[in-house]
């Protein structure tokens, strides 16, 4: 038997943990239902990269301790193509800001536990299954069997694939979004970061990339063919396919150890609008997808709930629903700021294929927009404006 309140968080991801934690500051009772367990949860290996604004809201609610402690400062990027590198020190390009690298896994356990040292109830194990958006009820099972619990709203964290945005009405939501027909191998190795810089290659064969995620573990994409089988790449192919595609030979050989995790990342977005609908209110990956080519997912998610809880604050506390009403409004022009960073990403790092004239004049516009990156200073202000930044 869960206890009623007055926010009902479904998902205990990035987005649903920043809000329960912000709510609890404000005073306001919340409970979270999440499918996973906590280990499933604290394991969950995504992102890595937080943006300035993610890293200031989680200090100024003093949810920044393990980030600032162990999280690494990241100010550089670099790309290779062709024959050439060029480095992008983004610590000095438009805001001047910085990424702070720390692992999502880390940053959930670090919001998981200062939720329940004040005292929040979060129960793992339990799906929802059914929402009620007038009443604001959530129905869900667990190991005891199924439940219903009622609050004043309903926060949907429950990322792409969850109940709560399915919830919406046909008829009032549009949803609209794309498969880019791109996927990438998403790799953990245990080993130090090869380079100093993130760093984008883009190769005949496709993109590669290498980002650090702490001292000992580097995250590495390979670009494969969308339907590709993670079995077939083992450890050996991984590391000569990425050495081909970073040029090893001649940038630098890259510092191999055993590979942690492999799979599938199919590259998507898509964008639901309205991201609420009478009592119930989407945050993160539920109100929007964000194909991860510029590491945005998390950041969104962090930024919402942050907006929301303000949100909730004014209506339970002060009676003031207007921050609510235009909750969408207020989110939706940064979502799409970042889906369109995102899909220029998309564009910068994956080269046409194929062979003929029409390829041909694709890699040279390609290859131009690279260049032009590498030797224009105002494309290099916004460039960095819009990575670190959301
Ligand atoms: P999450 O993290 O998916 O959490 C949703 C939670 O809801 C639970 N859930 C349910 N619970 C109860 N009942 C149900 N019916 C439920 N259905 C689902 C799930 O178990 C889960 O715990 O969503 P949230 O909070 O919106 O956070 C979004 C981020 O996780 C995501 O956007 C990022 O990981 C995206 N992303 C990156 N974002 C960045 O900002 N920087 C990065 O460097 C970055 N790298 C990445 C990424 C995503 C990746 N993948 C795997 C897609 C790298 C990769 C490889």
């Amino acid at each position: 038997m869960i206890k009623n309140a007055a926010v009902l968080v479904v998902g205990a991801g990035p987005a649903g943990l920043v809000l329960a934690n912000l709510l609890q500051e404000a005073g306001i009772s919340t409970v979270v239902l999440e499918r996973g367990s906590r280990e499933h949860v604290q394991t969950r290996a995504r992102a890595g990269f937080l943006g300035a604004h993610s890293a200031k809201v989680l200090t100024e609610h003093g949810l920044g301790a393990g980030m600032l402690h162990n999280g690494q400062s990241h100010g550089t990027c670099a790309f290779r193509y062709g024959d050439s590198q060029f480095e992008l020190d983004y610590s000095t390009l438009g805001r001047s800001e910085v990424h702070t690298v720390y692992p999502q896994q880390n940053l959930v356990t670090d919001l998981i536990a200062a939720y329940l040292e004040r005292g929040g109830d979060l129960r793992f194990g339990a799906t929802v299954t059914g929402i009620g958006t007038a009443s604001a009820t959530v129905r869900y099972q667990d190991s005891t069997g199924t439940g219903e619990v009622s609050g004043r709203f309903i926060a949907g964290c429950d990322g792409s694939n969850g109940v709560t945005r399915t919830a919406l009405p046909a008829g009032l939501v549009t949803r609209c979004g794309r498969d880019h027909g791109i996927a990438w191998l998403a790799v953990l190795a245990e080993a130090p970061q090869s380079m100093s810089a993130v760093t984008y290659a883009v190769h005949r064969n496709g993109f590669a990339g290498h980002m650090a995620r702490s001292p000992h573990v580097t995250r590495y994409y390979l670009q494969v063919p969308a339907n590709d089988d993670p079995a077939g790449w083992q450890d050996d192919r991984i590391w000569s396919e990425l050495a081909l595609r970073m040029r090893a030979d001649t940038f630098g050989q890259l510092k191999e150890g055993r590979i942690t995790e492999r799979r599938i990342v199919r590259l998507r977005s898509d964008v639901v609008d309205p991201m609420q609908h009478e009592r119930l209110f989407l945050a993160g990956d539920a109100a929007s997808l964000i194909s991860p080519s510029a590491a945005k997912g998390a950041n969104l998610a962090i930024l919402q709930a942050e907006v929301l809880a303000r949100a909730f604050t004014d209506a339970l506390v002060r009676d003031d629903e207007s921050a609510l009403n235009a909750y969408s409004r207020t989110c939706l022009p940064r979502i799409w700021r970042a889906q369109e960073f995102s899909h220029w990403m998309i564009n910068l790092l994956h080269g046409p294929s194929g062979t003929g004239q029409e390829a041909d004049f694709h890699r040279a516009l390609h290859r131009t927009r690279l260049d032009n990156l590498r030797d224009c200073r105002a494309q290099q202000d916004l460039f960095a404006e819009h990575y670190v930044g959301i």
